[in-house]
């Protein structure tokens, strides 16, 4: 092998490298300069129009957008102001009405604010956000007077909340604690209302707001001559934080029928050393809508035997042994309702 021709194969080998070389450097200059570009539509939110035929671009287009209306909100609740301590759109007692022609479209277009049955005040932040629990079965006509009224009600209370309904094989406590649990699934409530679906508040100045002690609100009602039932009487509507439903562990889950559960809870109050406290009676009226007894709801005979071991009881029967099975979520635009199994009475009583 004479040494020119494998001088010409080493050179003939270099250019190709060199050629390979120069085509590398040109794809790598190709990206680093598309980068650039999608980094700045990003940063600048702003594409020009050409770009948006190209898929890429088009949807970090409305990845950008989406990132300043984020920021924008974020801005925009930081700005705003905590509500005055008393609302200024408080209008005092109210006269109620029950139309009977009244339908969820009214009531739903009356309440445009109010998406997936959750409120929050447009114009400052609310000092409490609060979680409505109804549990109702059969009632839905109480159901659309009580929302009809509730929502107005709220909002001039200036108050972030949503309504949770739920509907079941009747035991008022245990779904009121599957409320309490489900409504925590969706976000950290400070505090919640245990609430009769068919308990309309007469006066906007009953706060639907928790205190340093958990609060009864139904000091009165039209149907017993707006007198508190009985001494003690803890039914109807009753708020509570987080924490105090919490360290009672919340209602007993073994109360099927009618009555008890509500004196259950008072009592795990007292045991918690919590007392009840109660607006005026002037501001603590409601109107309850005139119904019979519920079939499937009789009084519950066994409930002065259970009352008698609630405070053993209270720590094994509570949240901590709340077993259910949501059978569905319905976001409906004025209240959240959701659907459960909650099992039917261990014997019968
Ligand atoms: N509830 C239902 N469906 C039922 C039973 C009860 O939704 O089938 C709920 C509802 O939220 C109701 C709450 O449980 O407001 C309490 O039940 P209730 O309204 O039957 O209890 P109340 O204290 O006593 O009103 C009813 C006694 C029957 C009155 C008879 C007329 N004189
Ligand atoms: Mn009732």
């Amino acid at each position: 092998m004479s040494l020119f021709p494998s001088l010409f194969k080493i050179i003939r080998k270099g250019k190709c490298l060199f050629l390979l070389l120069l085509c590398l450097c040109v794809v790598a200059w190709i990206a680093t300069f598309s980068n650039d570009d999608t980094d700045k539509a990003v940063q600048d939110g702003s594409n020009s129009p050409d770009d948006k035929g190209v898929g890429g671009f088009a949807q970090m287009e409305l990845e950008s957008e989406m990132m300043q209306s984020v920021e924008e909100r974020v801005e925009e609740q930081a700005a705003k102001e905590s509500c005055p301590e008393q609302s200024p759109l408080l209008r005092g007692a109210i006269k109620l009405s029950f139309d009977p022609s009244l339908t969820i479209g009214q009531v739903e277009s009356e309440n445009g604010e109010v998406v997936e049955g959750q409120y929050n005040p447009s114009d400052c932040t609310a000092r409490q956000s609060v979680a409505i629990l109804i549990p109702h079965r059969n009632r839905e006509k109480h159901l659309l007077y009580l929302l009809h009224h509730l929502h107005p009600f709220l909002q001039r209370q200036q108050l972030h909340y949503a309504i949770y309904a739920g509907d079941a094989t009747f035991n008022r406590a245990k779904l009121l604690n599957v409320g309490y649990l489900e409504a925590l699934n969706d976000q950290s409530w400070d505090c919640f209302i245990f609430h009769d679906v068919d308990l309309v508040p007469e006066n906007d100045h009953n706060l639907y707001m928790c205190e340093e002690q958990p609060k009864h609100l139904v000091v009165g009602r039209n149907s017993t001559g707006y007198k508190l039932r009985y001494k003690g009487y803890f039914g109807g509507v009753s708020a509570m934080t987080k924490e105090q439903f919490l360290k009672v562990n919340g209602f007993p889950n073994s109360y099927w029928g009618w009555g008890g559960e509500d004196d259950d809870l008072r009592i795990r109050v007292t045991l918690q050393k919590m007392s009840i406290i109660r607006p005026s009676s002037q501001v603590a009226r409601y109107t309850m809508v005139f119904h019979k007894r519920d079939s499937g709801n009789q009084i519950n005979k066994d409930r002065m035997r259970l009352l008698r071991r609630t405070h053993q009881a209270w720590k094994t029967d509570g949240l901590n042994s709340c077993s259910y099975k949501v059978l569905s979520v319905h976001r409906a635009p004025l209240f959240i309702n959701i659907t459960v199994d909650i099992g039917r009475p261990e014997r019968a009583h």
